[in-house]
C-alpha cells in the first residue's frame, strides 16, 4: 500500500493545471487517489461520472493513480483510503485565502492528515476550470490548457461539434 495522497477537487473539467499537480504528486507518493466531489453546491458542466470518466482516461498513464468520486467530508473519504496527506495546488495569493479556511477546518476534523501545497507550473498558473468553459463555449482556442479528449468533450457539450 505505502504511502497514500489524495488530490481532490471539482474537476469541470480537468485541466493541464489539475493534470500537472496530479503528476508530481505521483511522483512522490505510492498511490494518489484523484477525488471527484459529488455533492457540490455548485452546479456543474459536466456530471461527476462524466468527470471521473474523462479523468479515468487522461491519467491512464500513471499506473499509481486511482480515480473516485465522493460524497460529503473530504476528511472522511481520506481515511476510509488510509490517506495520509490532501494534496492541492496554489496558483495566485487569491487562492490562499480559500486554501487556507479548507486547510484549518480539515485539520480541526482530523488532525492526523496533512494538507501539501504543490505551486503551480508557471505554464499553467492562468488555468481554471471556469475560464476554460467560457472560452470553449464562445469557441476559443483550448488546445494548451486541456488534453485533446478534454477539448472533444467541452464542444460536444456546447454542440460545437
Ligand atoms: N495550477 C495548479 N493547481 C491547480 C490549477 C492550476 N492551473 N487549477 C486547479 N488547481 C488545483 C486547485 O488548487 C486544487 O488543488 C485542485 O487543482 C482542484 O481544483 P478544483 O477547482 O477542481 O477544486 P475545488 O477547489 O473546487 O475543490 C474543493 C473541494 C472538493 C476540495 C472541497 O469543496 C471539499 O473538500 N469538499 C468536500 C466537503 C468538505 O469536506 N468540506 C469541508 C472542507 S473545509
Amino acid at each position: 500500500m505505502g504511502r497514500i495522497a489524495v488530490c481532490p477537487g471539482s474537476f469541470d473539467p480537468i485541466t493541464y493545471g489539475h493534470l500537472d499537480i496530479i503528476e508530481r504528486t505521483s511522483k512522490i507518493f505510492d498511490t494518489v487517489y484523484v477525488s471527484v466531489l459529488k455533492n457540490s453546491s455548485k452546479e456543474g458542466l459536466f456530471t461527476p461520472e462524466e468527470r471521473v470518466e474523462l479523468i479515468r482516461q487522461v491519467t491512464g498513464r500513471y499506473p499509481n493513480v486511482e480515480v473516485r468520486s465522493f460524497n460529503g467530508l473530504l476528511i472522511d473519504f481520506c481515511e476510509e483510503v488510509g490517506a495520509e496527506a490532501i494534496v492541492r495546488g496554489l496558483r495566485a495569493v487569491s487562492d490562499f485565502e480559500y486554501e487556507m479556511q479548507l486547510t484549518s477546518m480539515n485539520r480541526k476534523l482530523n488532525s492526523s492528515i496533512e494538507t501539501i501545497y504543490m505551486m503551480t507550473n508557471n505554464n499553467y498558473s492562468f488555468i481554471s476550470s471556469s475560464i476554460v468553459k467560457e472560452v470553449a463555449k464562445y469557441g476559443g482556442k483550448i488546445e494548451d490548457v486541456v488534453p485533446p479528449l478534454v477539448e472533444e468533450a467541452l464542444k460536444r457539450k456546447f454542440n460545437l461539434l
